[in-house]
């Protein structure tokens, strides 16, 4: 069925257009962001987190990543500014990581990949009414990319996503946790449009992609060697990239004790 889709060599990258064909659309996720391509557009602002009231409900695991999700009933938990023209409501986020422990970002920068990357989604629902509409509409998701590297502290937060993984098929109360300790203090970020980077790779994500990583221990990125893989088959070459530079700071708050 068209739901069979992973990252080996019968069901990975290369072949997803079989069942999704617009996989080869002009308009797909992830790229390799090359920064001096980047065009600086001074019209956009910071963009900013309102994560305070910490509405995660539940982690799981979905054979892919470890989700977590959060109750998206109301404005509560929204991102905004930036490109964004309203405010997206928080709906998930999860993770993206290698084989090998050190290739597992599914954006590049400069032809470089990151450790693992986090994706943030959300969603508008001031134009569309629930998530599922928004996530075929142009304009209907804004995912927040953050990356996180190798040679830092030990995040036990991070520790706990990935060992959650290990646990197949697993779901979990998952109440309190504000996001906002997975961020790094900067909030410079590369904006462009483009679309999931799993099927059914909707063209609908209004990508934020976060220029400084955090950084985590090595150890805890490659506890799971083996589990998922970044579809790196599928990068293409920037276009529509614009570059922001403004500062947003204090964005470490800590809730959620490991
Ligand atoms: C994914 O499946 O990895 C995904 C989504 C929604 C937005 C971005 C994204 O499900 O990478
Ligand atoms: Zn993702």
């Amino acid at each position: 069925t068209g739901n069979l889709w992973g990252y080996g060599k019968e069901d990975g990258p290369s072949v997803w257009h079989k069942n999704y064909p617009v996989a080869q659309g002009d308009r797909q996720s992830p790229i390799d962001i090359v920064p001096h391509q980047a065009s600086h557009d001074p019209s956009l602002g910071p963009v900013v987190l309102n994560y305070d009231q910490c509405t995660s409900i539940k982690i799981a695991n979905n054979g892919h990543s470890v989700v977590v999700e959060f109750d998206d009933s109301d404005d509560r938990s929204v991102i905004r500014g930036g490109p964004l023209d309203n405010p997206y409501r928080l709906k998930q986020f999860h993770f993206h990581w290698g084989v090998k422990g050190c290739h597992g970002s599914e954006h590049t920068v400069a032809g470089n990949s990151y450790a693992s990357e986090l994706h943030l989604v959300h969603w508008n629902a001031v134009k569309y009414t629930t998530f599922g509409e928004a996530a075929t509409a142009p304009d209907g998701l804004a995912v927040l990319g953050i990356f996180l590297q190798h040679h830092g502290r030990f995040v036990k937060a991070v520790f706990f996503f990935f060992f959650f993984f290990l646990l197949q098929g697993s779901a979990a109360d998952f109440k309190g946790f504000n996001p906002k300790c997975l961020l790094p203090s900067s909030l410079h970020y590369w904006t462009y449009l483009g679309s999931l980077t799993t099927p059914p790779l909707h063209e609908s994500v209004i990508w934020i992609v976060v220029k400084d990583p955090i950084t985590v221990s090595e150890k805890q990125v490659t506890c799971l060697a083996g589990s998922s893989e970044p579809a790196l088959g599928r990068l293409l070459p920037a276009s529509g990239l614009y570059l922001h530079t403004f500062l947003t700071q204090g964005l470490y708050t800590r809730n959620w004790e490991f």
